[in-house]
């Protein structure tokens, strides 16, 4: 494969930044952005906080209670989530780093991929430049700082991008890679989660070089081929994957709480519903077609568990999707015991109602007259 020069972009405590953008007067205060789930005045947990209140230990994921706690006696704010302004502000600074790169794949909503081998010529200088001029026009176009990691590969260039966080720009060239990765925590890399990084640790490797020195065909014993090798290549910022354009959204999703916790199908299946005529009028708005259908089900201990079916052919259709809803809740409760206390549907596989229309044509020879 021809050498690359690949960037991440990822805006710093994103929803909290926006707050603050929307309320300068913030910016000195704790910002904490909670998803309350409405059962009672504290309950449920932080999407996100600002690093002033991380300092005091409030981050992603934790109990608004315990956020609370943390930060009792201290003038700080609290706010509900407001994903469609933060999805506004999104959309604008991504459509701004579309126009910097050869190659652009969103990852997440405030991160972003960016190949630019050929605009950089290769030139590692002239990266380092380019991420500076995108910092600062993101900053000054949008009032938003980000973190940039720049490096021969997706996987290199995300690790960098976390490592000097907030307004950071690492750079790692080929024949730094090493010497950057093999320090880190194995839990840096991404796919190594808290079960993978305790079975490392029984092996004895908790750092990416001790990683690297283990043996593969025993990695491969443990976790099997695909993983192992993964693994074991990606300990050595080995990582092939092409900054991939995508055109339409991965997948069209909604979730809610509901009023109690419950395994009761027909309580689940009538907010499920509801949910799916709002995906549905989504997908209609932007002509989709869909062949996934997967349900979410948010536990009281706040696990999230998942089932999917995928078709063969595609389909916009609301009694198959709101059918496929059901069978999958049905065969969740058959095989789980957990209660639920949010409900979610989604569909993924999408297509433009165009291009199937298309491939139709094309396949039969019809023409449209
Ligand atoms: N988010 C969330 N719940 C989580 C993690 C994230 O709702 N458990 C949301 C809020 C974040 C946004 O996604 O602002 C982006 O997530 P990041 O992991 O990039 O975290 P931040 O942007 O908040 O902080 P950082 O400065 O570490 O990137
Ligand atoms: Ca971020
Ligand atoms: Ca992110």
């Amino acid at each position: 494969m021809q050498a690359r020069i690949v960037m991440l972009v990822d805006l710093d405590y994103f929803y909290a930044q926006c707050e603050e953008r929307r309320n300068p007067a913030l910016k000195s205060k704790p910002v904490v952005v909670c998803v309350y789930s409405g059962r009672t005045e504290d309950s449920g947990a932080v999407s996100t906080a600002n690093y002033v209140a991380r300092k005091y230990g409030v981050k992603s994921g934790i109990p608004i209670s315990l956020a609370k706690k943390k930060l009792k006696d201290i003038d700080a704010v609290f706010l509900p989530v407001d994903k469609e302004f933060y999805k506004e502000i999104s959309d604008r600074i991504m459509e701004l780093l579309r126009s910097y790169a050869d190659r652009f794949e969103q990852v997440g909503i405030d991160e972003a991929y960016l190949d630019v081998t050929q605009r950089t010529k290769e030139n590692y200088h002239e990266a380092e430049e380019l991420a500076a001029t995108i910092k600062h026009d993101v900053l000054t176009q949008q009032k938003l700082t980000c973190s940039i990691g720049v490096g021969p590969n997706k996987l290199v260039a995300k690790i960098a991008s976390d490592i000097q966080k907030p307004d950071g720009l690492t750079l790692v060239r080929p024949e730094e890679v090493k010497s950057f990765l093999s320090p880190l925590p194995v839990r840096r890399l991404v796919g190594v989660g808290k079960k993978t990084e305790k079975k490392l640790e029984t092996l004895g490797v908790r750092t990416v070089g001790q990683l690297a020195m283990f043996d593969v065909q025993r990695l491969i014993e443990v976790f099997g081929r695909k993983l192992g090798t993964y693994f074991h290549n990606a300990s050595l910022g080995i990582d092939d994957e092409p900054v991939q354009e995508r055109s339409e959204p991965e997948s069209v999703s909604r979730i809610s709480t509901l009023k109690e916790d419950t395994r009761d199908l027909a309580v689940i299946l009538d907010e499920a519903y509801k949910l799916c005529d709002d995906v549905h009028s989504k997908l209609l708005q932007r002509r989709l077609i869909y062949r996934s259908v997967s349900i979410y089900i948010v536990a009281g201990d706040l696990s999230v568990h998942s089932r999917s079916k995928t078709f063969e052919n595609p389909t916009s259709d609301l009694e198959t999707f709101k059918k496929t809803v059901k069978e999958l809740f049905e065969k969740f409760l058959g095989e789980s015991d957990v209660e639920a206390r949010r409900v979610g549907v989604k569909v993924s596989n999408l297509n433009k109602k165009e291009e199937l229309q298309k491939q139709i044509t094309n396949f039969f020879g019809f023409s449209k007259h």
